[in-house]
């Protein structure tokens, strides 16, 4: 099997709030991430409300990437990444998510940041919104099942769209979007025991739809370079068995979970498929007059998603469980799991990737894609990732078969976690991505250093053969 073209951009992912640290610098505002506590293996973590006294923040710190990005950037330039995907801290431009006017520091900030990668031959991939909307936008208006969030977040893509124009071409709006309904706290809805809170719920999904069509269309009014994808978080799940029950629910669990989401972004509107769900769900959404025309308008350039593992659907019941971040499924007796529970698949990959480039014919982002670990150092200070190495090398040779055997269109590849970084789902520094080590740990102990595991110069010899020599 042969190389990929030499545009392919190869690199890393990482998001603000996992990395940066400085949670309260240079004018930064509290953002939702700030208030969440650390949790265990297999816990998710838990909202607060409030900073309380005593407790421990793990994005409060985070890497320290603020102070350390040149840096990380210069070891990311040494493995010859072509482009670095981050998020723009919400609350780094917009403290209070409500202002008119940005933080001028919070904006020079990415200035520096964006020009550290060009200088070193990355092209900027941004996320506009990852986990980190700002709190007061929870605490005051109820999240994003306030239709005020739609302006507020235009106004802030309007301002990072002008202040980074010719620097950042890549986009995409917001993170994991389906998270609004898997976990929907995460766009500050809040209250699950609350009567209103599946509707509340629903609401603020379609504000998203909203915001993200309206800001693809701003995005390329602004630059008509601009090329602004949706973000999908990938539930690839099959039947357990051939019984056509379970693959009914397997067909189901992925048209609800993941293709709902980029079937309303890809084609700017709401397929019959969930027009009828949310009617049996006997859910009234709100839909202003000119939404729909603005859901047709901003149709996105490309597919941005995350890929980890895969999961099984039957209709059996008393079968064992396997885990996921945000989705759970049945375990699949053909697959190994990573210490967290998430299934090994690679060749779900290859199967995603067609299902997509099958529906819509647009260009694919593998934007998130990586194996969590608990790394550990040896007596040489050195990581020896082999598993890491195995994992990536067995997903890069099925996305090279999507490409050059089933002729799928795909702009690049970024690792998750190129460089260690708390953990989403736990706070956990201890669920390790990357090649790059962090001498941190789960309480927030450490020096900080970075070192460079065994991945590190697998991945540079990678990059340089175009994907030839994995
Ligand atoms: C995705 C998120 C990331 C990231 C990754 C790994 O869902 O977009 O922010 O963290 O998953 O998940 P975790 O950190 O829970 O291992």
């Amino acid at each position: 099997m042969s190389q990929l073209s030499k545009d392919f951009l190869w690199g890393g992912a990482i998001a603000a709030n996992q990395a940066e640290g400085a949670y309260l610098e240079d004018g930064k505002g509290l953002s939702l991430m700030d208030i969440v506590t650390a949790g265990k293996k297999g816990v998710s973590r838990r909202f607060t409300n409030k900073i309380e006294k005593d407790t421990y923040y793990p994005n409060h710190e985070a890497i320290d990437f603020y102070h350390h990005y040149k840096e990380d950037l210069a070891l990311c330039e040494e493995m010859g990444f072509r482009c670095f995907r981050t998020s723009i801290a919400w609350t780094r431009i917009f403290p209070l998510g409500d202002e008119d006017t940005p933080n001028e520091a919070g904006l020079k900030f990415y200035d520096d940041l964006f020009d550290e990668m060009i200088k070193r031959g990355m092209q900027p991939v941004v996320t506009i919104s990852h986990y980190e909307m700002p709190l007061n936008l929870v605490q005051k208006y109820g999240g994003w099942a306030n239709r005020q969030l739609i302006d507020f977040y235009l106004h802030f893509c309007e301002v990072i769209f002008k202040r980074y124009k010719g620097k950042v071409k890549y986009w995409m709006t917001f993170n994991e979007i389906n998270s609004v309904i898997l976990m929907p706290e995460i766009a500050g809805v809040v209250g699950r025991d609350q009567d209103d809170f599946l509707l509340r719920s629903y609401q603020a999904a379609h504000h998203q739809f909203v915001a993200s069509a309206k800001a693809v269309t701003l995005g390329h009014q602004i630059d008509k370079d601009n090329q602004i994808g949706c973000m999908v978080l990938t539930l690839v799940n099959y039947p357990l068995t051939s019984r056509p029950e379970d693959v009914e629910l397997a067909e189901y669990n992925m048209r609800m979970k993941t293709f709902a989401f980029s079937d309303i972004q890809v084609k700017g509107h709401y397929p019959r498929y969930v027009q009828k769900y949310v009617e049996r769900l006997g859910l009234h959404i709100q839909i202003e007059p000119g939404d729909l025309e603005a859901m047709k308008e901003g149709c996105v350039d490309f597919v941005g998603f995350s890929y980890y593992s895969s999961s099984v659907a039957t209709i059996q019941k008393d079968i064992e469980k396997t885990g996921g971040n945000l989705t759970s499924g049945v375990k699949n007796p053909y697959l190994e799991t990573s210490e967290w529970g998430w299934q090994v698949d690679a060749k779900g990959l290859r199967y995603i990737m067609n299902r997509f480039y099958d529906r819509y014919e647009i260009p694919l982002f593998i934007v998130e894609n990586g194996l969590g670990y608990n790394d550990q150092v040896n007596a040489n200070g050195y990581v020896e990732d082999d598993y890491r190495i195995a994992y990536l090398k067995a997903h890069i040779e099925e996305m090279k078969k999507a490409i050059l055997i089933d002729g799928v269109e795909v702009i690049g590849y970024t690792a998750w976690g190129c460089i260690d970084l708390v953990s989403a789902g736990t706070g956990e520094m201890s669920k390790r991505y990357g090649f790059i080590y962090v001498d941190r740990d789960d309480l927030g102990n450490g020096t900080l250093k970075r070192s460079k595991k065994k991945s590190f110069d697998w991945y540079k010899n990678v990059i340089a053969s175009d994907g030839e020599n994995l």
